[in-house]
């Protein structure tokens, strides 16, 4: 039996604050206590650390297809990534192609994952093509797969984007058997006709990426979701929240007694709109969707943090390189130096939402401690489906634990993080909080700069229920 024993830390979880030791056996914590003595346990100090439970993120997107692009980290760097970000779980996305069935989608992204993941994860099955036949398989998805959210687009018309009457459908079906519909919500039809309009005016660079994504369509289609999932009497999940506009739909329906949840990522919290304005094609690094809104976003985003109206913090790590080839991947941000609308969508951060949410949320007296724990592990696991074995340090749960060092600074760059992307979206940036060590149940998988996971440890999580918190 393996032993491992953390002595002398400050625990930390999303309710408690206090100092004790923990006794893991075989990947499990076994005993918390305020002093534990093992004469077989390998002991970690952990005295001036904190304990934290290992971040769950519930939106990443590891080599993973994006119109004509890929994004640039595999199952294997991207978890390496995450782990030394202090993530030990994620949930990325299984992309339902044409023709296929959901079953058939879950087993072939099982197999890309599989051999590489090294830390655990799961998936949302993304949802683009509703017949009765992708209907009836959800039920067993759900219950039997452990697959329990989905994600719909109200975006990318002609390639992604599902009917209002679909979403509905999808609701009832799902909601019905314990599961949740994640919208992508933005109005895609008439986005197309602002980058149309755009286009023909020869306005190509990447800023109108952003011009063509207005604040209003992004709180138009978060409306139109919760409102269908309020008649379809089931919770809803909005994904990457920007907009202020956006954040007032679920307030409001927050305070109707609608359950109504959503996520923010790290980029609309620490960035603005902006970063558009730099020079040349540099801007196309921060082309993601939604685009970056400007700072009253920001400021209403904290405050959704710190009040609930916003559930999560994840990250949408969604990388792609900004140079042509540099890790033999041809499918960079190059590909829309002349039009904006081919910049493939998406940007990296898998490493930095711990990091980056204890220096700019907490240091800076926006979020208590416990509540940053809560907005990085626990919450993301209760509303997924993986409390209280993900997301707490608790008797029985798997020992997927932090060491975290508050007053380490460390500066931000591409040049020292570990995903296989090119670029950092906080180059440079000075951040004090540094994951020290990374436990994935019990196992030590980072200590300081040294990985010790491996590829195919990481373990396919079966979900509950979700939504259901
Ligand atoms: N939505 C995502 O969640 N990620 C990348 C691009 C997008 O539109
Ligand atoms: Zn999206
Ligand atoms: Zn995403």
């Amino acid at each position: 039996m393996t032993e491992i024993l953390i002595q002398g830390g400050r625990i930390i979880t999303a309710v408690d604050d206090y100092r004790a030791d923990i006794l893991i056996k075989d990947g499990r914590i076994d005993t918390i206590a305020r002093e534990i003595h093992s004469d077989t346990a390998t002991v970690h100090d952990a005295s001036n650390l904190f304990v934290l439970p290992g971040g769950v993120d519930v939106h990443t997107h590891m080599e993973f297809p994006l119109g004509s692009a890929e994004t640039c980290d595999t199952f294997e760097t991207g978890t390496r990534s995450a782990a030394f970000g202090g993530t030990t779980t994620i949930i990325d996305f299984a992309l339902q192609k044409k023709g296929e069935t959901p079953k058939q989608t879950l087993d072939q992204r099982l197999a890309v994952a599989q051999p590489k993941a090294c830390v655990d994860y799961s998936f949302h099955l993304i949802l683009t093509h509703i017949t009765p036949q992708t209907l009836a398989e959800l039920p067993d998805l759900i219950n039997r797969d452990g697959i329990s959210s989905f994600k719909m687009f109200m975006a990318y018309p002609g390639v992604l984007m599902v009917e209002d009457a679909d979403i509905f459908r999808s609701m009832r079906t799902v909601g019905n058997h314990g599961g949740m519909i994640n919208l992508h919500a933005e109005n895609g039809g008439v986005i197309q006709v602002l980058i149309e309009e755009a286009l023909a005016q020869g306005n190509t660079s990447p800023k109108y990426h952003s011009l063509t994504r207005p604040r209003i369509m992004e709180a138009e289609a978060t409306h139109r979701a919760i409102r269908l999932a309020e008649l379809a009497e089931i919770p809803v999940y909005i994904v990457h929240l920007s907009a202020k506009e956006a954040l007032d739909a679920v307030v409001e329906a927050r305070d109707r007694g609608i359950e109504a949840y959503a996520e923010t990522c790290p980029h609309y919290l620490f960035l603005t709109i902006e970063e558009y304005d730099r020079p040349g094609f540099e801007a196309a690094k921060f082309v993601m969707t939604p685009p970056l809104r400007e700072a009253d976003c920001q400021h209403a985003l904290w405050r959704g943090l710190k009040f609930d109206d916003l559930q999560i913090v994840s990250t949408d790590h969604c990388p792609f390189c900004f140079n042509e080839n540099p890790f033999g991947i041809n499918r960079s941000k190059q590909l829309g130096r002349d039009n904006f609308e081919q910049i493939p969508n998406g940007a990296p951060g898998v490493e930095l939402r711990i990091p980056l949410l204890f220096d700019g949320g907490v240091l800076t007296h926006r979020l208590s401690l416990n509540r940053f724990v809560q907005l990085t592990a626990t919450a993301p696991a209760k509303m997924f489906g993986l409390f209280p074995r993900k997301g707490t340090i608790a008797v029985g749960s798997d020992a997927d634990i932090i060491l975290f060092d508050p007053q380490k600074s460390h500066i931000i760059s591409a040049s020292t993080h570990h995903s296989n992307v090119d670029y950092s979206l906080y180059e440079g940036r000075s951040v004090t909080g540094k994951v020290e060590k990374v436990f994935l149940r019990g196992k030590l998988i980072v200590d300081g700069d040294q990985w010790y996971g491996t590829p195919g440890s990481g373990q396919f999580l079966r979900r509950s229920a979700s939504g259901r918190v």
